[in-house]
């Protein structure tokens, strides 16, 4: 016998979503890694959104940073070094009803996988991208990366490098249809938190910088900064960021930026120390490259059905007399 009430309630029950439904495993990161905050921050992203873990999929290359998928109790792809924005385009072009994220590491994104992040910035299809930012190669073991401050002595570096860091929110912003830029660092959670929600809901490729720790390989890097709030710029805006009150009398230093000032935000952007935080430019204008091309329109159930078959058709031991013939 149906019992309708009662089936809507446990639908309605099952719908919720707690923390845990988007954890998996045991993080390897090592202890005090700044991934660690980035992942409670998107953990609690997705419940208080109550994302549907079945239409999440976060994408990432390689890196220390870019396990980050095994970590989510969702849809998830491993990918390869420098192509996890490739991979998130073909899925959000052939499943636009799903939420995209990447995570990327320095190495991931500004290095080998550079000529990808322009034209993900330019095809701006809707994504919430995570610049990851150490400063260096994590994984493989302390090599500099195209972010790693002049003078950091690495492996690869040993006397110090020798080339003025790219700035990736400068970069991002030159970008023909850059659409959303915003930077956070992993020791303010309250703000790494509020700047990855407004990426979320921002509609376009979302760029957000993570300065991020790597105790490992760096471990004094951060030191001044995270002992000094006043060489932090917090950027607030009633179309932006707004300060708690609580955060807003540990970081005095504070301005007033209007994310739709793109000239203010490459200003803004250039400075490194004090470092600016919070969104520093949104345009939620920027057209879509899945909506000009009508993603997922062509993907009709008789097409996949076909094409499955197709696949599965190649693999088939035919009896001889029913074979296809070969032309
Ligand atoms: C094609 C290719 N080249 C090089 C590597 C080796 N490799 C793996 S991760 C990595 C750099 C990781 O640095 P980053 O992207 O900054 O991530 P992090 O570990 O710092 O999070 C490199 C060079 C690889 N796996 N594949
Ligand atoms: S090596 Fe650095 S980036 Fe990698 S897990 Fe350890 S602290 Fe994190
Ligand atoms: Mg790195």
């Amino acid at each position: 016998m149906n019992h309708p009430a009662t089936d809507c309630l446990l639908r309605l029950y099952e719908e919720r979503h707690e923390l845990e439904d988007y954890q998996s495993g045991v993080p390897r990161w090592c202890t005090g890694c700044g991934d660690n905050a980035i992942l409670t921050a998107v953990q609690r992203l997705c419940r208080d959104e109550n994302l549907r873990p079945e239409k999440t999929v976060f994408v990432s290359g390689i890196g220390c940073s870019s396990r980050f998928p095994h970590y989510m109790r969702t849809y998830g792809f491993h990918g390869i070094h420098g192509r996890a924005l490739p991979i998130a385009e073909g899925i959000r072009m052939a499943r636009p009803d799903l939420h995209v994220f990447v995570n990327t590491g320095d190495g991931d994104c500004c290095s080998i996988g550079a000529a990808h992040w322009v034209h993900a910035v330019r095809y701006n299809m809707n994504m919430t991208m995570l610049l990851h930012d150490n400063q260096i190669y994590g994984l493989t073991k302390m090599q500099a990366s195209p972010t790693s401050p002049l003078g950091t002595k690495s492996n690869t570096t040993p006397r110090g490098s020798y080339l003025a860091a790219l700035n990736p929110l400068t970069v991002t912003l030159g970008i023909q249809n850059v659409s959303f830029v915003a930077q956070v660092v992993d020791w303010i959670p309250e703000v790494l938190y509020e700047v990855i929600k407004a990426a979320f809901h921002h509609k376009g490729l979302s760029f957000v910088r993570i300065i991020q720790r790597c105790p490992e390989w760096l471990p004094a890097m951060f030191e001044p900064w995270l002992h000094d709030p006043s060489r932090v710029l917090l950027l607030q805006h009633a179309n932006g960021l707004r300060l708690s009150a609580s955060l807003a009398r540990v970081y005095q230093n504070q301005r007033e930026h209007d994310p739709a000032d793109i000239h203010r935000a490459r200003e803004v952007a250039s400075g490194t120390d004090p470092i600016p935080v919070g969104i520093l430019y949104s345009n939620p204008d920027v057209p879509c490259y899945e909506e000009i091309r009508g993603a997922g329109a062509l993907r009709t159930v008789d097409k996949v059905r076909k094409g499955l078959e197709a696949e599965l058709d190649k693999f088939t031991v035919w009896p001889q007399e029913e074979a296809p013939q070969s032309a």
